[in-house]
């Protein structure tokens, strides 16, 4: 955020005033610019408010076994094709039966973890046939597509049409957008616009594969099986694709071509028209700046302010914050940076706080907003952490109370495969009898409390973030909203330790009333600390409501706000 919210606050109560000048009201008006207190928050990104439960559809439940379709793709079968590893470990690279019916059959676990949005794998239809191109998948490879199948979605040939393993009869997207609505969640589309399927390499053209299909079911690109730099431009079918290779033997689509931006732009806003609340960007760095920013304006101009994050992978913020920023398409990212250090403090290198103060970027950072950015420590495309579970509560801890959006892939409520990469168990299906039994495991005992909070605690969704300790198994900091809709200080106590930790908070305190939102202590704070004790990986979140009294306290958060 360049322009400060404070700078924000003053052109409103000018314009507030000019136009109070017309009415009779001009001096209580003047007088309310003065005294109401200034804006403190880290964003008005309404989204800020949601935490996102990540589920890669065909791994999560099976809900409807009549779309399996266990026999599809013939001589190239698509069902559950598994990868054995040493000791009974195993992946799969075929479908295994999750669909839209799984995730609606279980909105009541995903709501009662504290999750308000759920974010899936891409919805789109993909081939009806396994890879038989590039290499052969084995287990623990990395890649390698050959053998593999579009469980995973993210290999359309038709960005307009559902796949028939994710729908039903009875369910269409819509029919579950609006179920996900009816319940209080939003829904996160999964967007791809770099590339379609595997195009190149087939020993035999497969069907599906390369190709692309409109609304209407009609042909529009072929690769053709050939090597993108035997393309021929003035083939209309083959001009859908750069003529140079980018991911594996994924096609290359030309997002500088007017035809291939309509395709997939007016794709995205007919998957808003089904219910998306909000799109995640699959593969964001591989492809140019100048394209997002004409979908992202063609997107915000029928739908202002809607809320996208894109997938850069890549550790160095300066280079993912470049989406962030308005003249590339105003697009959040996830934090990587930030992933890596959680792992690093919460996986089995155990490092201290300390080493997730560098990417936090609360002032003075390369980011649009820190503040809006899409918080995670591992997903489907990297690792599962490798933490005990006392590292996945205390990684909680931090993720549903530091700055972000909160997003959680599915299964870490039980530490699910932890440390398996992608072909060694991390996509593995997970399942209903999991999903029954989470509530006994205790990082999800741990985790429903403190998501719990940060749903019903403003501060802790937009508010400034005010570090005061960061070392070893210790945190401490303030988050503090004071806007229209909320006026409030929490004070975040974070203990990673083995053992109880005492903290005695004196650093710019505030007087009054403090409850803690987890117990309901509360405790009255008049020029003595605000003392506690947190138990080993716990958390607590002490808030005081009303708006900021400190002056040193409102001083630094105007400066922090102002350099953000
Ligand atoms: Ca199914
Ligand atoms: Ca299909
Ligand atoms: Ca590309």
């Amino acid at each position: 955020m360049k322009l400060s919210k404070l700078t924000q606050c003053m052109l409103l109560a000018t314009a507030a005033g000019l136009s109070a000048c017309k009415s009779t009201s001009t001096e209580s008006a003047a007088a309310q610019a003065i005294t109401n207190p200034p804006v403190l928050q880290g964003t008005n990104e309404p989204f800020s408010a949601e935490a996102i439960y990540f589920i890669m559809t065909d791994r999560f439940v099976d809900g409807d076994p009549t779309n399996n379709y266990e026999t599809q793709g013939g001589e190239h079968p698509t069902w559950e094709l598994r990868l054995d590893g040493p000791d009974g470990q195993y992946a799969n690279v075929g479908y295994m039966g999750g669909d839209l019916q799984g995730v609606v059959d279980n909105i009541d676990f995903i709501k009662a973890m504290g999750f308000t949005a759920v974010w899936l794998t891409p919805v789109v239809d993909n081939p009806n046939q396994a890879f038989t191109g590039s290499e052969q998948i084995t287990y623990g490879g990395q890649f390698k597509d050959g053998g593999k199948t579009g469980y995973h979605g993210y290999w359309a040939t038709n960005f307009y049409k559902a796949d028939e393993h994710l729908v039903s009869d009875s369910l269409s997207v819509k029919d579950y957008t609006s179920a996900m609505h009816d319940a209080g969640l939003k829904t996160v589309f999964d967007i791809v616009a770099n590339h379609g399927s595997p195009s190149f390499t087939m020993p035999v053209d497969q069907p599906g594969f390369g190709e692309i299909y409109d609304a209407s079911g009609k042909l529009v690109a072929d690769h053709g099986n050939l090597h993108p730099t035997e393309l021929d431009p003035s083939n209309p079918l083959q001009a859908f694709f750069h003529p140079f290779p980018d991911l594996v033997e994924l096609s290359n689509l030309d997002e500088s071509n007017a035809d291939v931006q309509d395709y997939l732009i007016n794709s995205y806003l007919y998957w808003i028209e089904q219910g998306a609340d909000a799109f995640r960007i699959d593969t964001i760095r591989h492809v140019p700046h100048s394209f997002w920013r004409v979908m992202s304006d063609r997107i915000r101009e029928q739908h202002p302010g809607f809320y996208m994050f894109g997938e850069s992978f890549q550790y160095d913020a300066n280079f993912i914050a470049q989406h962030t920023l308005p003249k590339n398409g105003n697009i959040s990212v996830l934090d990587f940076p930030m992933q890596k250090a959680m792992v690093s403090v919460f996986g089995t290198e155990a490092k201290g706080f300390e080493a997730l103060g560098d990417a936090l970027y609360l002032t003075h950072g390369p980011y649009h907003n820190p503040y809006d950015l899409t918080t995670f420590y591992d997903n489907h495309d990297m690792p599962r952490m490798n933490a005990t579970d006392h590292g996945f509560i205390d990684a909680h801890n931090w993720l549903f109370t530091s700055r972000g959006i909160p997003v959680v892939y599915m299964g870490s409520e039980t530490g699910f495969m932890r440390g398996t990469a992608e072909h060694s168990g991390n996509r593995n299906y997970y399942g209903q009898d999991k999903v029954d039994s989470a509530p006994d495991h205790d990082i999800y005992k741990a985790l429903v409390p403190i998501a719990h909070v940060r749903q019903k605690t403003p501060a802790l969704q937009r508010g400034l973030q005010y570090m005061l300790e960061l070392e070893g198994d210790r945190a401490a900091f303030y988050r503090v909203v004071q806007d229209e809709d909320a006026a409030q200080t929490a004070l975040v106590l974070l203990n990673k330790g083995d053992a109880p930790a005492n903290f005695a908070i004196t650093s710019v305190m505030q007087q009054g009333e403090w409850t803690e939102q987890i117990s309901n202590q509360s405790v009255t704070v008049d020029g003595n600390p605000l003392t506690s004790t947190v138990a080993a990986h716990g958390v607590q979140v002490w808030v005081r409501n009303g708006e900021v009294s400190n002056p040193v306290l409102l001083d630094a958060l105007l400066d922090q706000m102002n350099n953000q």
